[in-house]
């Protein structure tokens, strides 16, 4: 991460959590081709279903969202909590769903004919969310040079071809470079790129995405999925979240289901309490959570997950403050009673296991002012111990024998300073 760049990561960091959009026209098969369910990924579906391009290519043709509403979308994420919006403009289909000079789009491609983004670009100002863009960079099984691109063989079917590198550079300087350059030049300021599955990119050739991204907007931030490491911010595996601590700027992209991309039948989908506490998990490590909607080929976003979305907006209600603007856990290890998260004269314990008795923080250098429940504003009696001879500090919380709430219940220290702890925080 550059210097000059910590700056633009400031309402990143502050934001935490985002939403994910992998739409296209995959949602139309919706993880269905000719009768037969396709596993693995909605999105995916042309190369696990070994569409050929002209076949796939149709698809497009039915492509009619009618029911979509960008003021609708911005606003499931605002209800839930997010702060900004990462959708799919191009994935590794090559298809993109936005207005661009290459024909394979929404607009000249489709029925639909209008372009998506515009309308969420607009939205997204109006509810004060950042609007991002997924640019699947190296990928795109439709161009000729893209890699994984489709290629009818001998006659017997259709193959992956091997990326030539001179032909992959043509497609980079034909059709990834100018649709970056248009998605940024288009919709007015842009939080972030979503670069991914960098493959058969060379270093210099991420670099000069990066740069490109940098130079039609500053402050533009780039994933680390650009490639090579140099990237404004890294990005973990799907659905992961650290255990130890982590360093630098990280983000974890996750699914409510068990796919990005709709499929109509994928219905294992995560309750709101898991949402949440992976939600805490992340944020106690100071890393983001993008959660992902896959919406139908109608442009609905699939009802279980609006109803989830909201429960986690409702538990950020009254608990968002232990989470947005937030640092990693200042403790250098992970607790059974649950996760820490913390900023100036704060320190935030989210209670994942109400504890059978008393809650014993160990090793907290702080003085505590005041203990209170963060949901209804409960004040929390507690004292504080310091053993000067073995420099021992404990903080002693009473906690209500019952949990007052079933989901997690957040409890605010408020302390005098930055946070600070014993560098092993030792249990009597
Ligand atoms: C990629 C895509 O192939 C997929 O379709 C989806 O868009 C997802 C968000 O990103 O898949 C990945 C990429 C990287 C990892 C896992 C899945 N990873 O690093 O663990």
């Amino acid at each position: 991460m550059s210097e000059e760049k910590s700056d633009a990561l400031a309402w990143w960091r502050e934001a935490r959590f985002g939403m994910f959009i992998h739409w296209g026209i995959y949602a139309q098969p919706a993880g269905e081709w000719k009768g037969e369910r396709i596993p693995s990924l909605g999105e995916w579906i042309m190369r696990n279903a070994k569409i050929p391009i002209p076949e796939y290519e149709k698809i497009a043709e039915q492509f009619n969202p009618v029911k979509f509403d960008a003021e609708e979308w911005v606003s499931i994420a605002k209800d839930a909590g997010m702060k900004y919006l990462v959708i799919t403009a191009k994935h590794h289909d090559g298809f993109a769903m936005f207005k661009s000079a290459h024909p394979y789009n929404i607009v000249d491609a489709t029925p639909y004919g209008k372009d998506p983004m515009a309308d969420l670009a607009a939205a997204c100002q109006k509810a004060g969310i950042r609007l991002c863009f997924y640019y699947s960079q190296a990928q795109d099984w439709h161009a000729p040079g893209g890699a994984g691109h489709w290629e009818e063989d001998d006659g017997s079917g259709w193959t992956q071809q091997p990326v030539e590198p001179e032909r992959f550079t043509r497609y980079l300087e034909e059709k990834a470079k100018p649709q970056v350059r248009e998605l940024l030049t288009q919709y007015g300021p842009i939080g972030l790129i979503w670069f991914d599955t960098p493959v058969v990119i060379t270093k210099e050739q991420s670099i000069e995405l990066r740069d490109l991204v940098h130079s039609l907007q500053p402050d533009c931030l780039v994933s680390g999925r650009v490639g090579h490491g140099v990237g404004d911010y890294g990005s973990l595996g799907d659905n992961q979240h650290p255990d130890g601590a982590v360093e630098g700027d990280w983000e974890t992209p996750c699914t409510i289901n068990d796919t990005w991309g709709y499929k109509f039948y994928d219905d294992n989908w995560k309750s709101p309490e898991d949402l949440i506490r992976l939600l805490v998990k992340c944020a106690a490590k100071g890393v983001n959570y993008l959660l992902n909607v896959g919406p139908t080929a109608e442009g609905v976003i699939p009802e279980p997950s609006v109803e989830r979305l909201k429960a986690v907006g409702q538990w950020l209600k009254f608990n968002g403050e232990a989470i947005y603007g937030t640092r990693a856990t200042p403790f250098p290890c992970d607790f059974d009673w649950g996760r820490v998260t913390c900023k100036s004269g704060r320190v935030y314990l989210h209670i994942m296991n109400w504890p059978e008795e008393t809650l014993r923080i160990a090793g907290l250098r702080n003085r505590v002012l005041r203990a209170l429940m963060l949901a209804g504003s409960v004040s929390v009696p507690f004292s504080q111990s310091h053993e000067p001879g073995s420099d021992s500090r404990m903080v002693e919380l009473n906690l209500p024998a019952e949990q007052p709430d079933p989901g997690i219940v957040v409890l605010a220290l408020n302390i005098e300073g930055e946070p600070e702890v014993s560098s092993l925080p030792v249990e009597k």
